[in-house]
């Protein structure tokens, strides 16, 4: 499709990394994209986000169409002009958001009806709403309208589940038509079950897209099997196109993920959970709301070189934290995206070098267990 493409620059085992092109701008890959689910990465300016080394955030048809409603984004210029973000966007469907967090849903064949998390009023989504909603946003990177089950289920309900979101994938790519720089892609699904990966996989490269997003997973199956899923499922999809797994994970999953050969990733994670108390860094997890840190001068991280680690010890991020200050959230948000754009940049250049085995293998030493 012109105006978007992927050219992959090196490979390393089964990790890649390239640059998908876009009329806003590259996204160098492996890429870790940041959750702008409302029209803001929560407690993030966007040049902040981009400081960290972001090149493309995620935003929500759910959250958007409900408020504040994707024709009023549309009068208003679109997502980007709407929330200051001038780079791609990728914006998910909506069936998996309706899944998990509205109420009174009733699913067909023709798509889900749902009440509002927000107000209670009524809504449709389908593959044909789905679509258009994401074009008034003016969303770079479309993604199909799916139906995620939350695991354990059953064969033959995550088989039912498979087959609806390749019906409706279908419907996605006829509805999508034909929009010139700008990408839809294909979601594949069938839990942890083979044959339905399979199945799935196939049914997606029969319709064509520009890339294909792993999804149905981390829904409750734990890391050891969603990495046995992704030890096939990557090898399942076309080699020239960009491979998104979607709302993944902790670190050591996403390492786990690049080594099986996904591009793209994104997860509420870095933000949420800096706004919970909760650091990443490079030697494990430091939860600041824990007395122990009252006194320490030294700051989460002395390699680390943002903000909340050049200027402040956790002494002040503990009290800012207990205090329910705002610059809590604003700092730790900061500190974990910097540190999975930096595990990301790290390992674009491990795989370009053919090093990431032993990048790999360092990021397990350097990591401790529990809070440290
Ligand atoms: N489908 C869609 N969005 C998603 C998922 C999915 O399966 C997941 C599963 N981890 C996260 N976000 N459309
Ligand atoms: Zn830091």
């Amino acid at each position: 499709m012109s105006g978007f493409s992927f050219t992959l620059s090196a490979t390393d085992g089964r990790a890649r990394s390239g640059v998908i092109r876009t009329p806003r701008g590259e996204i160098r890959t492996p890429a870790f994209m940041p959750v702008g689910t409302a029209g803001t990465v929560k407690a993030m300016l966007p040049e902040s986000v981009r400081a960290t080394g972001a090149d493309i955030l995620l935003g929500n048809t759910y959250h958007l169409m409900l408020r504040p409603g994707a024709e009023r984004i549309a009068r208003l210029g679109g997502l980007h002009r709407f929330m200051n973000w001038s780079r791609p966007i990728l914006t998910d469907s909506g069936g998996f958001q309706v899944m998990s967090l509205s109420e009174l849903r009733k699913l067909t064949e023709e798509g889900v009806t749902f009440s509002s998390h927000v107000d209670g009023s009524r809504h449709f989504l389908s593959p044909e709403t789905s679509m258009e909603i994401q074009r008034l946003l003016g969303s770079d990177i479309v993604m199909a309208f799916d139906e995620c089950p939350a695991l354990p289920a059953t064969h033959e309900r995550q088989a039912e589940a498979m087959r609806l979101s390749m019906r409706w994938a279908q419907r996605s790519r006829d509805a999508f038509g034909d929009r010139p720089g700008h990408a839809l892609f294909g979601i594949m699904q069938g839990g942890v079950e083979r044959d339905l990966r399979e199945e799935s996989a196939a049914a997606l490269r029969r319709i064509g897209f520009d890339g294909y997003a792993i999804g149905g997973l981390a829904v409750g199956e734990g890391q050891e099997a969603m990495l046995s899923v992704l030890d096939y499922a990557t090898h399942l999809l076309p080699a020239e196109q960009p491979r998104y797994l979607m709302g993944v994970g902790k670190p050591d999953d996403i390492v786990g993920a690049v080594q099986r050969g996904v591009d793209m990733m994104d997860c509420v994670l870095p933000s949420r959970s800096g706004r919970t108390g909760q650091a990443w860094t490079r030697r494990g997890q430091i939860n600041i709301k824990n007395a122990r840190h009252a006194d320490d001068p030294r700051p989460l991280d002395e390699t680390c070189t943002c903000p909340a680690c050049t200027g402040y010890s956790r002494a002040y991020l503990h009290h800012v934290f207990r205090a329910g200050e705002m610059i809590s959230g604003m700092l730790l948000t900061w500190h974990n995206l910097h540190y999975y754009q930096q595990i990301m940049q790290q390992m674009r250049e491990a795989i370009a070098a053919g090093t990431l085995e032993d990048w790999v293998a360092g990021f397990h030493a350097e990591r401790a267990g529990g809070d440290i």
